[in-house]
This record gives structure tokens, C-alpha cells and sequence, in this order.
């Protein structure tokens, strides 16, 4: 290796642990949140990302707790309301980007409206859905993803009911940006959270994440034997929605990971502002200071 590769990579590593903070470790070991986590900072120092150009959103919850591990400017929110807070964050300063994280408790239960409208206005955010299929800090409930029959605190005979298939529900809502990787493969997640942070638009990034204390079915083990690149798939049209439509459906046997849609065409909601347009400054550079003092 040459010394000017080496520098680079040492520059590299070093933003990488820029990202870091002393914060103690609250994860389970082996837990897919740590993958998540890495796989994000690799992701923001290969398309060079600086402190200064980004803002993390969390919900409450396993993922949630990562708002303390990244040396960011980091918000931690209410439980199911994290794009709620993101999207308000994208709307003032359209400057930075803005990536919000949750768990499928908070995404497909109490924030469920809030996904809805999220993807219908395409707002300018990359979300990570950390899908470990439970609700992990609360200590291993179902949640409206969890498969029918497992048993889990609450549900001590079994989940009686069918779980939202996550993806299909998403590209139902005509998203512009839909991918699936899994905590067993940080170099695929990397390269789909380099793509979403590209990505104009919201997209949406679902993790099939390892949850080793309280998803026992589905270790990264499970998933590995499982996933499927799609990009091996020959004659896949990544912007055919029913064809993504149609592989999301199997989510036992042949699970695809990658970027599975994508509608270039589809504006964000930002640059669909009348009002915005042509603007060089965003609303928190407008906001004026009035000197109220004279009133009282
Ligand atoms: C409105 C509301 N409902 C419930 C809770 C309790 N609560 C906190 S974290 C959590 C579980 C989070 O699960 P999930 O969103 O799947 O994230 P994970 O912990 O699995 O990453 C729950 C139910 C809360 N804080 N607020």
C-alpha cells in the first residue's frame, strides 16, 4: 500500500471514530444495533460527511439508545413520533440531512400515521427501520410485525394474528425509495445507507436486525441463509412497483435485500414548495428576532 493510500485510509479512520462517544453501552451483545451503528458511520464518512451536515432523529426504544453513541447533533424524541420530528427538522433547514431511526413497534404501531405521511410527502429524510420484530426495550412484546404463533411476553400462547408485511405496506403508500438489508452483512448496509443518504427524497431503509435476547426465530443466522441479493436477480426493474411489490411477498423462504425500488420521477417535499422556490436561505436563517421588550 503507498503512503498516500494509507493517509487516506488513516484520515478515514479516524473521522470513523470521530463518530464515537464514551457513551456506556446499553445494547445486549450481539445485538443488531451495533452493525446498524457502524455500518451508518462508514456510510457517512465514505460520502464524506462532516458533524456540521447532518442531524440524527431518534424514537424510543433499542434503537433509540443510539442517540447517545453518535457524536452528532442528535435528537431523541417521543415513542412512535420520530418522523414527525424529522420531517419538521427537513422542512427548517434543508441544508443538512436529516436521518431518523426507530424500531417496527414504534414504526408500524404508535408512529404508523406518521410512516404514512412520511412517505406520501416524500420528505427529505433517510429512515432506518430497525425491524428485530418485537419491542425490544420493554422487553420482548409483539409487535405488528412479529409472525403469527410466536410467543412473546404478553402473548405467552402466541401471536393470534398475521404481521403487516412492512415492505409491501410501504410500497402500497407509492414511495420513492425502498431498501432492505440485514445486520448480518454490514458492508451491503453500508453501501444502502450511502444510497439513502443520496437520496433526495424519504427513504425507506429496513434492517432485518438480529435481536439475540428476545427474537430468537430470526438470528442473522436465519436471515443469511435466507437473503437473496436482488441485484442477482437478471432482469429486475428496480422502478416497476409491482415487481418489488411482487418480491417482498415472500418473507419465509427467498428474502430479498438491496434497493429494491426506487421513483426517480417522485419530487420531495421541499422542492414542490411554491413558496420556496428559488429560495438561497432556509427558515431557520429567516427567522427573525423582534424586540418584544417595548410591548410590555
Ligand atoms: C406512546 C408510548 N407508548 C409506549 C411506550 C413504552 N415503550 C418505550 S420503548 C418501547 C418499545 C420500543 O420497541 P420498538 O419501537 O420496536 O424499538 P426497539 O426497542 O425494539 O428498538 C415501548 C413500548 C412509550 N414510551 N410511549
Amino acid at each position: 500500500m503507498d503512503s498516500k493510500t494509507l493517509q487516506e485510509l488513516e484520515a478515514k479512520a479516524k473521522k470513523l471514530m470521530g463518530f464515537e462517544t464514551d457513551k456506556k453501552i446499553t445494547w445486549c451483545g450481539n445485538c443488531g444495533n451495533y452493525a446498524i451503528h457502524n455500518a451508518l458511520a462508514r456510510a457517512l464518512v465514505l460520502e464524506n460527511f462532516e458533524r456540521k451536515d447532518f442531524v440524527m432523529c431518534f424514537d424510543v426504544g433499542c434503537s433509540g439508545n443510539g442517540s447517545d453513541k453518535f457524536e452528532a447533533f442528535t435528537i431523541h424524541g417521543l415513542h412512535g413520533r420520530v418522523l414527525s420530528l424529522a420531517a419538521g427538522a427537513a422542512l427548517a433547514n434543508s441544508k443538512v440531512k436529516v436521518i431518523a431511526e426507530a424500531g417496527d413497534g414504534a414504526t408500524f404501531s404508535e408512529g404508523v400515521s406518521h410512516l404514512v405521511h412520511a412517505v406520501r410527502n416524500n420528505y427529505p429524510v433517510m429512515f432506518i427501520h430497525h425491524n428485530n420484530e418485537n419491542y425490544g426495550l420493554t422487553t420482548g412484546q409483539a409487535s405488528a410485525l412479529t409472525r403469527c404463533g410466536v410467543k412473546m411476553l404478553g402473548t405467552p400462547e402466541g401471536v393470534m394474528v398475521e404481521p403487516i408485511n412492512s415492505l409491501d405496506f410501504v410500497l402500497g403508500l407509492k414511495p420513492s425509495f425502498v431498501a432492505r438489508g440485514f445486520s448480518g452483512d454490514v458492508d451491503h448496509m453500508t453501501e444502502l445507507f450511502r444510497a439513502g443518504l443520496k437520496h433526495k427524497g424519504f427513504a425507506f431503509i429496513e434492517v432485518l436486525q438480529a435481536c439475540p435476547t428476545y427474537n430468537r426465530l430470526t438470528p442473522d443466522a436465519w436471515y443469511a441463509e435466507r437473503v437473496r441479493n436482488v441485484e442477482d436477480l437478471k432482469s429486475y426493474d428496480r422502478t416497476d412497483l409491482w415487481a418489488a411489490r411482487k418480491i417482498v411477498q415472500d418473507v419465509d423462504k427467498e428474502i430479498y435485500i438491496g434497493l429494491l425500488y426506487e421513483n426517480p420521477e417522485k419530487k420531495d417535499f421541499v422542492s414542490l414548495l411554491k413558496s420556496r422556490e428559488g429560495a438561497v436561505t432556509t427558515p431557520v436563517e429567516e427567522v427573525k428576532h423582534y424586540d418584544v421588550r417595548g410591548l410590555i
